[in-house]
Protein backbone atom coordinates (compact mmCIF):
# COMPACT_ATOMS: atom_id res chain seq x y z
CA UNK A 1 0.00 0.00 0.00
CA UNK A 2 1.48 3.21 -1.13
CA UNK A 3 1.43 5.72 1.73
CA UNK A 4 0.23 9.44 0.69
CA UNK A 5 0.05 12.21 3.11
CA UNK A 6 -2.97 14.21 1.11
CA UNK A 7 -3.06 17.21 4.06
CA UNK A 8 -2.57 20.01 1.56
CA UNK A 9 -1.99 19.22 -2.18
CA UNK A 10 -1.00 22.11 -3.97
CA UNK A 11 -2.29 22.50 -7.26
CA UNK A 12 0.16 24.81 -9.38
CA UNK A 13 0.51 26.08 -13.20
CA UNK A 14 3.47 28.23 -14.61
CA UNK A 15 1.51 30.59 -16.08
CA UNK A 16 3.54 33.62 -16.67
CA UNK A 17 5.92 32.29 -13.94
CA UNK A 18 9.41 31.51 -14.85
CA UNK A 19 10.08 27.84 -13.85
CA UNK A 20 12.63 29.13 -11.32
CA UNK A 21 9.33 31.34 -9.46
CA UNK A 22 7.40 28.49 -9.63
CA UNK A 23 10.16 26.27 -8.01
CA UNK A 24 9.98 29.22 -5.28
CA UNK A 25 6.71 29.31 -4.36
CA UNK A 26 6.21 25.28 -4.33
CA UNK A 27 9.65 25.42 -2.14
CA UNK A 28 8.17 28.02 -0.14
CA UNK A 29 4.98 26.41 0.49
CA UNK A 30 6.61 22.97 1.84
CA UNK A 31 8.02 24.97 4.11
CA UNK A 32 4.26 25.98 5.01
CA UNK A 33 3.40 22.49 5.15
CA UNK A 34 2.26 21.43 1.51
CA UNK A 35 2.21 17.61 1.21
CA UNK A 36 1.69 16.75 -2.39
CA UNK A 37 2.74 18.58 -5.58
CA UNK A 38 0.41 18.60 -8.52
CA UNK A 39 1.43 20.21 -11.73
CA UNK A 40 -1.24 21.04 -13.87
CA UNK A 41 -1.00 22.71 -17.28
CA UNK A 42 -3.88 23.15 -19.76
CA UNK A 43 -2.21 24.73 -22.99
CA UNK A 44 1.22 23.87 -22.73
CA UNK A 45 3.27 21.20 -25.24
CA UNK A 46 4.50 18.27 -23.66
CA UNK A 47 8.60 19.22 -24.14
CA UNK A 48 7.78 22.05 -22.43
CA UNK A 49 5.64 20.20 -19.38
CA UNK A 50 8.05 17.55 -19.01
CA UNK A 51 10.81 20.06 -19.03
CA UNK A 52 8.85 22.20 -16.05
CA UNK A 53 8.12 19.01 -14.68
CA UNK A 54 11.48 17.44 -14.33
CA UNK A 55 12.56 20.26 -12.56
CA UNK A 56 10.04 20.41 -10.41
CA UNK A 57 10.81 16.84 -9.48
CA UNK A 58 14.45 17.32 -8.58
CA UNK A 59 13.62 19.62 -6.35
CA UNK A 60 10.81 18.07 -4.58
CA UNK A 61 12.98 13.93 -4.83
CA UNK A 62 15.14 14.91 -2.06
CA UNK A 63 12.27 16.16 0.22
CA UNK A 64 10.03 13.09 -0.44
CA UNK A 65 7.01 15.57 -1.51
CA UNK A 66 5.38 13.54 -4.83
CA UNK A 67 4.77 15.10 -7.66
CA UNK A 68 1.36 14.42 -9.73
CA UNK A 69 0.85 15.53 -13.51
CA UNK A 70 -2.05 15.96 -13.95
CA UNK A 71 -4.18 14.52 -16.92
CA UNK A 72 -1.07 13.86 -19.32
CA UNK A 73 -0.24 9.97 -18.36
CA UNK A 74 2.70 9.91 -21.49
CA UNK A 75 4.44 13.67 -19.21
CA UNK A 76 4.03 11.46 -15.68
CA UNK A 77 5.68 8.58 -18.00
CA UNK A 78 8.31 10.41 -19.55
CA UNK A 79 9.67 12.53 -16.73
CA UNK A 80 8.74 9.47 -14.08
CA UNK A 81 6.42 11.56 -12.06
CA UNK A 82 4.96 10.04 -8.86
CA UNK A 83 1.87 10.17 -10.37
CA UNK A 84 -1.12 11.47 -12.51
CA UNK A 85 -4.24 12.85 -11.53
CA UNK A 86 -7.07 12.18 -13.96
CA UNK A 87 -10.63 13.73 -14.98
CA UNK A 88 -13.28 11.78 -15.65
CA UNK A 89 -12.56 12.44 -19.40
CA UNK A 90 -9.50 11.44 -19.21
CA UNK A 91 -7.52 8.01 -20.22
CA UNK A 92 -9.19 6.08 -17.83
CA UNK A 93 -6.93 4.62 -14.48
CA UNK A 94 -7.31 1.05 -15.25
CA UNK A 95 -5.23 2.36 -18.89
CA UNK A 96 -3.21 4.57 -16.48
CA UNK A 97 -2.38 1.77 -14.62
CA UNK A 98 -0.78 -0.20 -16.84
CA UNK A 99 1.16 2.57 -18.61
CA UNK A 100 2.62 3.67 -15.15
CA UNK A 101 2.52 0.52 -12.77
CA UNK A 102 1.51 -0.62 -9.60
CA UNK A 103 3.09 2.12 -7.68
CA UNK A 104 2.02 5.63 -9.31
CA UNK A 105 -0.27 6.98 -7.24
CA UNK A 106 -3.41 7.44 -9.72
CA UNK A 107 -5.93 10.60 -8.67
CA UNK A 108 -9.40 10.54 -9.92
CA UNK A 109 -12.06 13.85 -10.39
CA UNK A 110 -15.28 12.84 -8.87
CA UNK A 111 -18.08 15.62 -9.33
CA UNK A 112 -20.98 13.32 -8.02
CA UNK A 113 -21.38 11.13 -5.41
CA UNK A 114 -22.53 8.59 -7.85
CA UNK A 115 -19.25 8.89 -9.80
CA UNK A 116 -17.40 8.89 -6.13
CA UNK A 117 -19.10 5.40 -5.81
CA UNK A 118 -18.30 4.36 -8.79
CA UNK A 119 -14.89 4.92 -8.12
CA UNK A 120 -15.42 2.31 -5.38
CA UNK A 121 -13.65 -0.72 -7.15
CA UNK A 122 -11.21 1.35 -9.23
CA UNK A 123 -7.53 0.99 -8.78
CA UNK A 124 -7.18 4.39 -8.22
CA UNK A 125 -4.92 5.73 -4.58
CA UNK A 126 -7.42 9.08 -3.83
CA UNK A 127 -10.40 10.52 -5.31
CA UNK A 128 -10.45 14.55 -5.81
CA UNK A 129 -13.95 16.00 -4.67
CA UNK A 130 -14.71 19.66 -6.28
CA UNK A 131 -15.41 21.83 -6.61
CA UNK A 132 -16.60 22.41 -2.33
CA UNK A 133 -16.87 25.93 -3.24
CA UNK A 134 -17.34 27.71 -6.74
CA UNK A 135 -13.84 29.26 -8.27
CA UNK A 136 -12.65 31.35 -10.48
CA UNK A 137 -9.64 28.79 -11.34
CA UNK A 138 -11.80 26.31 -12.68
CA UNK A 139 -14.73 27.75 -14.98
CA UNK A 140 -15.86 24.65 -16.65
CA UNK A 141 -16.89 22.78 -13.54
CA UNK A 142 -20.09 21.51 -11.80
CA UNK A 143 -22.12 22.68 -9.23
CA UNK A 144 -20.52 22.71 -5.39
CA UNK A 145 -20.65 19.47 -3.30
CA UNK A 146 -23.28 19.56 -1.05
CA UNK A 147 -21.65 18.70 2.34
CA UNK A 148 -23.94 16.00 3.93
CA UNK A 149 -23.17 14.26 0.47
CA UNK A 150 -19.49 14.61 0.52
CA UNK A 151 -19.49 13.37 4.23
CA UNK A 152 -20.99 10.35 2.95
CA UNK A 153 -18.99 9.19 -0.05
CA UNK A 154 -15.94 10.10 2.53
CA UNK A 155 -17.58 7.31 5.55
CA UNK A 156 -18.28 5.22 2.54
CA UNK A 157 -15.44 5.58 0.20
CA UNK A 158 -12.51 2.74 0.40
CA UNK A 159 -10.40 5.83 -1.19
CA UNK A 160 -9.01 9.03 0.89
CA UNK A 161 -10.81 12.16 -0.76
CA UNK A 162 -9.30 15.69 -1.21
CA UNK A 163 -11.41 18.41 -1.39
CA UNK A 164 -10.67 20.99 -4.22
CA UNK A 165 -12.33 24.39 -5.38
CA UNK A 166 -12.94 27.78 -3.70
CA UNK A 167 -11.26 27.07 -0.16
CA UNK A 168 -9.30 29.58 1.70
CA UNK A 169 -7.99 30.50 4.97
CA UNK A 170 -11.31 31.73 5.66
CA UNK A 171 -13.52 28.68 5.24
CA UNK A 172 -10.67 25.59 5.84
CA UNK A 173 -12.09 25.29 9.35
CA UNK A 174 -15.38 24.61 7.78
CA UNK A 175 -14.49 22.01 5.02
CA UNK A 176 -12.10 20.30 7.48
CA UNK A 177 -16.08 19.25 9.37
CA UNK A 178 -16.28 16.95 7.57
CA UNK A 179 -14.04 13.58 6.75
CA UNK A 180 -12.39 14.33 4.07
CA UNK A 181 -8.55 13.67 4.06
CA UNK A 182 -6.98 16.46 2.47
CA UNK A 183 -7.55 19.96 0.72
CA UNK A 184 -6.37 21.10 -2.88
CA UNK A 185 -5.93 24.22 -3.65
CA UNK A 186 -5.00 26.94 -6.16
CA UNK A 187 -5.40 30.21 -5.91
CA UNK A 188 -5.25 30.01 -1.87
CA UNK A 189 -1.49 29.69 -2.08
CA UNK A 190 -0.39 30.88 -5.31
CA UNK A 191 -1.80 33.97 -5.61
CA UNK A 192 -0.24 34.86 -2.14
CA UNK A 193 2.44 37.03 -1.49
CA UNK A 194 3.79 34.88 1.22
CA UNK A 195 3.34 31.12 0.22
CA UNK A 196 4.59 29.83 3.11
CA UNK A 197 2.46 31.11 5.45
CA UNK A 198 -0.43 30.78 3.24
CA UNK A 199 0.31 27.28 3.43
CA UNK A 200 0.66 27.19 7.20
CA UNK A 201 -2.37 29.06 7.73
CA UNK A 202 -4.22 26.60 5.67
CA UNK A 203 -2.56 24.06 8.11
CA UNK A 204 -2.94 25.39 11.48
CA UNK A 205 -6.83 25.78 10.58
CA UNK A 206 -6.94 22.35 9.76
CA UNK A 207 -5.34 21.10 12.99
CA UNK A 208 -7.49 23.41 14.93
CA UNK A 209 -10.86 22.38 12.92
CA UNK A 210 -9.90 18.88 13.47
CA UNK A 211 -9.29 19.16 17.29
CA UNK A 212 -12.66 21.35 17.95
CA UNK A 213 -14.65 18.58 16.05
CA UNK A 214 -13.06 15.68 18.15
CA UNK A 215 -13.38 17.43 21.15
CA UNK A 216 -17.27 17.62 20.44
CA UNK A 217 -16.92 14.33 18.55
CA UNK A 218 -18.52 15.43 15.47
N1 LIG B 1 -10.78 21.26 -9.99
C1 LIG B 1 -11.92 21.58 -9.39
S1 LIG B 1 -11.90 23.16 -8.79
C2 LIG B 1 -10.30 23.39 -9.34
C3 LIG B 1 -9.86 22.24 -9.97
C4 LIG B 1 -8.55 22.05 -10.59
C5 LIG B 1 -9.54 24.65 -9.18
C6 LIG B 1 -9.25 24.98 -7.74
O1 LIG B 1 -8.60 26.22 -7.66
P1 LIG B 1 -8.76 27.19 -6.42
O2 LIG B 1 -8.02 28.43 -6.81
O3 LIG B 1 -8.12 26.52 -5.25
O4 LIG B 1 -10.23 27.44 -6.23
MG1 LIG C 1 -8.28 16.68 -15.85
Amino acid sequence: MKKIDLSLYFVVHQGHLTTDALVNIVLQAIQGGVTVVQLREKDCSFEDFCATGRELLNHLRPLRVPLIINDRVDVAKAIGADGVHLGQNDLNPTAARSILGPEAIIGLTVETFAQGMQAANLDVDYLGAGPIYPTLTKLDCGPAWDFTELDLLCKLSPHPIVGIGGINASNVSKVFQTKLSGIAVVSAILNNADPKAAAAELMHRKINSRLVCSKLRI
